[in-house]
């Protein structure tokens, strides 16, 4: 019996899956013990489709990893969850779901924060919770179903997906910090709620939000034990830690940096790009920049923008599969390497790449609009995706190295991403920085390591903890080559500030 193993639920965008982590003189080994995958489907409604998550199956996945991570070794010393942020499940006065989670990209919430700020304006809003404006930001979720009658009068609880999770486990129910710091709801400096956020959904939007939250909690924190059950195995009993849920926030503290000097770019179907900081950044700069201020592990900030990442390309693979052609993306990264640099560049980040659809044809629109060739063929398409990335990584990093002051001397890409050696040595190159890749389960590592800590495996600080990610995994380094000039031109095409 060996109960000094830790389990990782993490859920992506495209899958979930658990790995089981053991420390063992300062290196942590990781097990992958399950995978599934997670399918949004689209449900009609009067009107229209709504996107939902498929809740139920990820917490069945998450139950069946839990048994087979727990099996050998007779108990488990600690669970931990993290998933995207700002989407909720609505719970009834007896706990029990009102319909499944609406997903990010459901187009419910768009034009509703234009909406909102007519009763909070833009900035006032920012002073307070330092989020970059994005439609999904559950303050707009919550604003576009004020009329769901799920909401006003059923619902008496709401929860973020991973302490939804939480709450089936264990029967407690917490908002984790770090999650519930994407939401808006949350003053980035005190930690606390911001009165004026939920004030604004209770006045004009009619949403009783403050009859929903549970109480706020750091990462570190237990929240309890999972419940004995049949479907959790053995185990059952383990304490469930509140780990950076958000799993950003679990994938910053898996940068395997050395210094404090870094930025990272946390790479998978979203690109989190930015610097880690003590305090929040709330200046008319940084959000006339977009920038960011999510909380983190340990009392740090995370001052960052969303770029849209991968999903662009796992949406181009998918329109491709579904018109006959099943593109293998291993071959097409290799043909894309050697397709010309920047012939096309898109701002990846424009709205209409945001909900799922046909990627190469509103490439090419864009690239239409802005007097450029599309690309041509599957190579080309993909060479615009990842040379469009880096340009946009290149000004994230520089941006928020210059609205934050803080001193950039390498870039650290985490996730799935960081295998994309393309986009690395890109990154490199549109940077003139260097780029260190790995670990490309950043989340699950960050999510482990501070689980262990909170139930007594390790101690220390991030860096103690960074220092175990560097000696336990593999990285690669990309040294920029080539000039940067090029990469300069083309942002200053896309982005004429
Ligand atoms: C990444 C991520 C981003 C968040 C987006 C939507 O997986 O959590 O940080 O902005 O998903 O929730």
């Amino acid at each position: 019996r060996d109960a000094a193993v830790h389990a990782a639920i993490d859920l992506g965008a495209s899958s979930g899956r658990v790995i089981t982590g053991h420390l063992l003189d300062g290196v942590l080994r990781t097990e992958e013990v399950a995978r599934f995958a997670n399918t949004p489907v689209a449900v009609p409604r009067r009107g229209g489709d709504t996107l939902y998550w498929d809740v139920l199956s990820l917490y069945r996945g998450a139950l069946e990893g839990l048994r087979a991570a727990a099996a050998p070794h007779g108990g488990l010393a600690s669970v931990g969850i993290d998933s995207w942020a700002v989407d909720y499940g609505l719970l009834d006065a007896d706990g029990a779901l009102l319909g499944n989670p609406v997903h990010y990209r459901d187009a419910r919430t768009t034009g509703v924060p234009e909406k909102v700020f007519e009763h909070l304006p833009a900035d006032r809003m920012y002073a307070v919770n330092g989020l970059q404006v994005q439609q999904f930001n559950t303050v707009f979720q919550l604003a576009a179903a004020a009329d769901d009658p799920r909401l006003a009068p059923l619902a008496r609880g709401a929860l973020l997906v991973p302490d939804l999770l939480g709450y089936w486990l264990t029967g407690e129910r917490v908002w984790e910090l770090t999650n519930a710091s994407t939401t808006g709801l949350v003053d980035a400096r005190t930690r606390d709620w911001a009165q004026e956020c939920l004030e604004v959904l209770e006045g004009p939007f009619g949403v009783p939000v403050r009859g929903l939250l549970s109480r706020l909690v750091e990462p570190g924190a237990v929240v309890g034990r999972l419940e004995a059950r049949e479907s959790v195995g053995a185990a059952a009993g383990a304490p469930l830690v509140a780990v950076g849920s958000h799993d950003t926030a679990s994938a910053v503290v898996a940068v395997p940096a050395a210094t404090p000097n870094f930025a990272y770019v946390s790479s998978g179907t979203w690109s989190l790009v930015g610097v880690e900081l003590d305090a929040p950044v709330r200046t008319e700069e940084s959000r006339a920049a977009n920038f960011t201020n999510e909380l983190g592990v340990d009392g740090t900030v995370r001052y960052l923008r969303n770029v849209m990442g991968l999903w662009v390309l796992q949406e181009s693979l998918r329109t491709w599969r579904e018109q006959g052609r099943d593109v293998d993306l291993a071959d097409l990264l290799e043909r894309a390497a050697r397709v010309p640099a920047l012939a096309c560049v898109v701002d990846v980040d424009d709205p209409r790449f945001l909900p799922p659809g046909d990627m190469p044809a509103r490439i090419a629109a864009y690239a239409a609009e802005t007097g450029q060739r599309p690309p041509e063929g599957e190579a080309e398409l993909a060479r615009c995706v990842i040379d469009s990335l880096a340009l946009a990584y290149r000004r994230a990093v520089h941006q928020a190295a210059e609205l934050s002051g803080k001193d950039v001397e390498a870039v650290h890409v985490v996730g799935g991403g960081s295998r994309n050696t393309l986009l690395c040595r890109l990154t490199a190159e549109a940077t003139g920085l260097p780029v260190v890749a790995g670990p490309a389960e950043g989340t699950a590592v960050g999510n482990l390591l501070v689980q262990a800590r909170a139930v007594g495996a390790v101690e220390g600080e991030l860096s103690d903890l960074r220092r175990i990610v560097a000696d336990s995994f593999e990285t690669r380094t990309y040294r920029p080559e080539a000039a940067s000039a090029p990469w300069e031109r083309a942002q200053r095409f896309l982005w004429p500030e």
